[in-house]
């Protein structure tokens, strides 16, 4: 069997599944933000977050997995690019079925799941905060959606990749779910 670079990391990085990842991506969130550079890390940032995590690996072999990683070829990583790599892989089965639960939530289709189509399917009303009128129905709508999506992808906006990345966590933690 040849040796998946990637497969390889994750398990380093990510000894407790989706927990790990979930944390990776925040401090990826916050390295790269350190660096006021709007969600980017080049290689040498790449290799201190390898440090960081206590993996050890030649250059040679950080460098092609920084390849791997770096998707679009910029020389620069954003976080989409980091986190869909690393994410723990599911099966074509799940993939199919976090696609599927997409499709339905975007009611009007335009590949984005935002607050308009999560009317009906979440009611903000029963949210505590609302009832208790700290916040307002459509910020408790704002923070359901928000924990759908990705750290440092937070616009509002649920993209696939995002809800792909959420489930792949979730998955691995091993938490029961229901996309119905
Ligand atoms: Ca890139
Ligand atoms: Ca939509
Ligand atoms: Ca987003």
């Amino acid at each position: 069997m040849a040796e998946d670079p990637v497969a390889k990391l994750r398990e380093k990085l990510l000894p407790q599944g989706a927990k790990s990842f979930v944390r990776i991506g925040r401090t990826f969130g916050r390295m790269a933000n350190k660096q006021g550079k709007a969600h980017l890390m080049d290689f040498e940032e790449f290799v201190n977050g390898l440090n960081k995590f206590e993996v050890s690996m030649e250059e040679e072999e950080a460098k092609a997995l920084f390849e791997i990683f770096d998707k679009d070829g910029s020389g620069t990583l954003n976080l989409n690019e980091f986190m869909v790599t690393l994410r723990p892989p599911m099966s074509e089965v799940r993939q199919m079925a976090v696609a599927d639960a997409f499709e339905r939530i975007d009611k009007d289709g335009n590949q984005e799941i935002t607050i308009d189509d999560l009317k009906g399917i979440y009611n903000p009303k029963t949210h505590p905060k609302v009832i208790s009128g700290q916040w307002s129905e459509e910020g408790a709508m704002k923070a359901f959606l928000s924990a759908f999506e990705s750290p440092g992808e937070k616009d509002g906006v649920i993209t696939l990749e995002e809800l792909m990345n959420y489930y792949a966590g979730v998955i691995e933690c091993g938490v029961r779910y229901t996309m119905r």
